[in-house]
């Protein structure tokens, strides 16, 4: 024996049209809290051994460095880390997830004095002449949120790391970055 569910359906007026009442009913409501830098197209400015760039963005947390989850450059003078978010979007913050967190006094230093820039063309040089975002002075524990003063529109996201007197030759290592906005849309097409 077996049980067959039937739903029972009933159907109103509405106007010309008869239409079931009991339609399930679902309200997409964007939040911004959707990560949109996740597993999209990262580099840097030069890559230490096999910690790759898209590491900082392959949506795993973990903050060992052996854990084959974070992104690490030469040491530079000057450095970035960048992701290609493939759309324009109006960024509001970034989250990240710093080296080693249990051991952040140290390690802080990698991620002073960084800056995040976004550009609505591909950068054609490393230089930091994109619209800045936020900035970051102080050594960053173990994770921290960077707040866009204003939200800045943009299809590329790269955050710099500039030498510093106050610390060996910079290098910019991140365990995961991630980056919260909203798709910008435009009008065209046939409706012009
Ligand atoms: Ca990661």
């Amino acid at each position: 024996m077996s049980i067959e569910y039937i739903p029972q359906m009933f159907w109103v007026q509405i106007g010309d049209l008869e239409v079931p009442d009991k339609m399930p009913t679902f309200i997409l409501k964007y939040t911004g809290k959707i990560n949109i830098a996740l597993g999209k197209p990262a580099s840097q400015s030069t890559t230490w051994r096999n910690f790759s760039a898209s590491r900082a963005n392959n949506g795993n947390r973990a903050s060992h460095f052996s854990s084959g989850s974070c992104s690490h450059t030469e040491h530079e003078t000057t450095n970035w880390w960048q992701v290609d978010l493939q759309g324009m979007y109006s960024i509001a913050s970034v989250f990240i997830v710093n080296r080693d967190t249990q051991i952040t006094g140290y390690y802080g230093y990698f991620l002073q004095d960084i800056e995040v820039h976004v550009f609505q063309e591909a950068p054609s040089s490393g230089l930091p002449n994109g619209t800045v975002c936020a900035t970051h002075i102080p050594a960053m524990g173990a994770n921290a949120t960077l707040q866009c003063e204003a939200p800045v529109i943009g299809r590329y996201l790269r955050i710099y790391r500039r030498s510093s007197e106050t610390v060996e030759t910079p290098k910019l290592v991140f365990c995961e970055v991630e980056v919260y906005g909203r798709p910008v849309t435009t009008c065209g097409g046939m409706w012009g």
